[in-house]
């Protein structure tokens, strides 16, 4: 197996582990991401982080060598693959952390834009070069690239397909932020800036931010209102305001 999936204190953390192909996703790979994705959401971690073995690269996209010579049936089954895989990973319960350690490119860039957050090493590297091989994104990367950096910049990057460092991502709004090494613990200070918070109010704000993109207005702002009075019913929103009126930490049960 490629992957490794350990659970360490809050996090689960997900490893993808063939640095002598520089991460890249085999099917065999892509299919052992959607079962840990399984376990992590019937576990008790409170984020996911994913990040790639190596200083070199995150992942380098598609495993190129078994893209070749696919029938036009397997290669629809294998984008139907990757693109249900990594909506997964967008629609798990907690929050998830790409922590790219170096090149993200192809479906590795596809992978890290599934997840809720994106931190970068000094020395990432992102980019969709698939128009190089005379392909085009086949995991989402036509869909949610547009949705984070706007049309025009994922437009470029797509029809380009050039290399996007990490000062460029950050300012263009691909990642949240640069963090030095060592990643992990940096990757784990990120994310107890949330993770201390009630599981539900974390779902239900994930859920109605990602509906922004995906909706009118008027259709968005409803969701807000039924999620934010969701939000209320819960007996975290009961000890959230009581802690603030008693002056006291809240202690939150994820109900
Ligand atoms: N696939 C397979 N092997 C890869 C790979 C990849 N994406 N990237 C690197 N490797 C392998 C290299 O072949 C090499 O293996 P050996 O030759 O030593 O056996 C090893 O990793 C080290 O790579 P390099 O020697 O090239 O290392 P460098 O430092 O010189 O260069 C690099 C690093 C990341 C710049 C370079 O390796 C590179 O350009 N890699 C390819 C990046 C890329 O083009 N990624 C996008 C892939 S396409 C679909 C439609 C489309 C897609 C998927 C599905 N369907 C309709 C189903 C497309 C998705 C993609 O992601």
């Amino acid at each position: 197996m490629s992957i490794r999936l350990s659970f360490e204190e809050e996090f689960a953390v997900l490893r993808i582990e063939r640095p002598e192909a520089l991460n890249a996703l085999s099917s065999a790979l892509i299919r052992d991401i959607g079962k840990a994705l399984e376990e992590v959401d019937a576990s008790a971690a409170r984020a996911l982080l994913v990040t790639g073995a190596g200083e070199k690269s995150f992942c380098a996209g598609a495993d190129i060598k078994e893209l070749m010579n696919r029938s036009l049936d397997q290669q629809k089954r294998g984008a139907e693959l990757g693109q249900s895989v990594f909506a997964a990973l967008d629609r798990l319960r907690i929050p998830s952390v790409a922590v790219v350690n170096g090149y993200a490119f192809g479906g590795g860039c596809e992978l890290a834009l599934a997840c809720t957050f994106r931190l970068a090493a000094p020395q990432a590297r992102f980019g969709l070069p698939e128009i190089k091989l005379g392909l085009i994104p086949g995991y989402g990367g036509t869909q949610r690239l547009p949705r984070l950096v706007g049309e025009a910049r994922a437009m470029e990057m797509i029809l380009t397909g050039r290399t996007v460092l990490a000062d460029e991502a950050l300012r263009i709004g691909l990642v949240n932020r640069i963090v030095e090494a060592p990643l992990m613990p940096a990757a784990t200070a990120f994310a107890r800036e949330f993770t201390g918070f009630g599981r539900l109010a974390l779902q239900f704000a994930r859920e109605a931010v990602q509906r922004a993109s995906q909706t009118t207005l008027n259709e968005g702002l409803r969701t807000e209102a039924d999620l934010s009075t969701l939000a209320y019913s819960t007996a975290d929103a009961d000890e959230g305001m009581k802690a603030f009126v008693e002056r006291r930490p809240p202690v939150f049960k994820g109900c």
